[in-house]
């Protein structure tokens, strides 16, 4: 796609005030897209909004009637929706089993598993529309392997990706395509949020290694959402060099 075909086509991008949604959103504009940014911190996505002359809009994908005011606020910036990328998530806590904290597993189930229905829902309709939809889920490689700690936030990105890959059938001959996008670590608020605000314990997560950025992610969705619209990338795992499967990292002395 060039940037002229993308041009006028609306990109929604969830959980774009910080991260990888916020260098998505970047990416997307550069591309041509509108691009309406949602979040629940109005203040950062709505400067991020005037930067790439985009939209703003906030909204918290936990809430039903603030994701059914998303759709339609979106009616009035255009009838159609090219894009939608599923960014909102993220994990909290990492107690094992016998230590459950189920308020966390609510809160991650909540915001990864039925935040992600919730809007992909709310806009299928716009997505088939637009003739030439996108759906992009970011999902981890915690929806493919289990770490120690990580049964919370494991579960539900894999049944945040079970989600995803079901689309894939039931969206079988309509005009939408499916991408997951599964990243591994990226330095970003994720660990901070993890671990509720401690920024020592969200460094040593990247501690003597050289973890991917925001920006590395969002290039790779920017290539998806380029391809040419008979071209399904169905899976995309990416993580820095220093990882490898099931909580390895080559960590160097510091
Ligand atoms: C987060 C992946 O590797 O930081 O989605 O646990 S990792």
């Amino acid at each position: 796609m060039t940037t002229s075909q993308s041009e006028n086509r609306v990109a929604v991008v969830t959980g774009a005030s910080a991260g990888i949604g916020e260098a998505t959103a970047r990416t997307l504009a550069a591309l041509g897209f509108h691009v309406v940014a949602v979040a629940r911190r109005a203040d950062r996505i709505e400067a991020l909004a005037d930067e790439i002359g985009g939209t703003a809009i906030v909204a918290d994908v936990t809430d039903d009637a603030a994701v059914a005011n998303l759709a339609t606020a979106l009616d009035s910036i255009a009838g159609t929706v090219s894009v939608l990328i599923n960014n909102a998530g993220g994990a909290k806590g990492l107690e094992p089993v016998a230590d459950a904290d189920l308020e966390n597993w609510r809160w991650m189930w909540e915001t990864n598993v039925l935040g992600t229905l919730r809007v992909t829902r709310a806009l299928l309709p716009k997505l088939v529309d637009s003739g030439d939809g996108l759906i992009v889920t970011v999902t981890s490689i915690a929806a493919f392997e289990t770490y120690d700690g990580g049964s919370g936030y494991t579960a539900a990105k894999h049944a945040q990706g079970a989600l995803h890959r079901t689309l894939r059938g039931e969206l079988l001959g309509k005009p939408v395509r499916l991408t997951e996008i599964a990243p591994g670590a990226v330095e970003t608020e994720f660990s901070l949020v993890r671990f509720a605000g401690d920024q020592k314990r969200a460094d040593s997560v990247y501690a003597g290694i050289t973890p991917l950025v925001a920006q590395d992610v969002a290039d790779v969705i920017g290539f998806v959402a380029a391809r040419p619209s008979h071209v399904n990338v169905d899976q995309i795992v990416i993580r820095p060099r220093d990882q490898a499967p099931n909580g390895r990292f080559n960590r160097r002395a510091q």
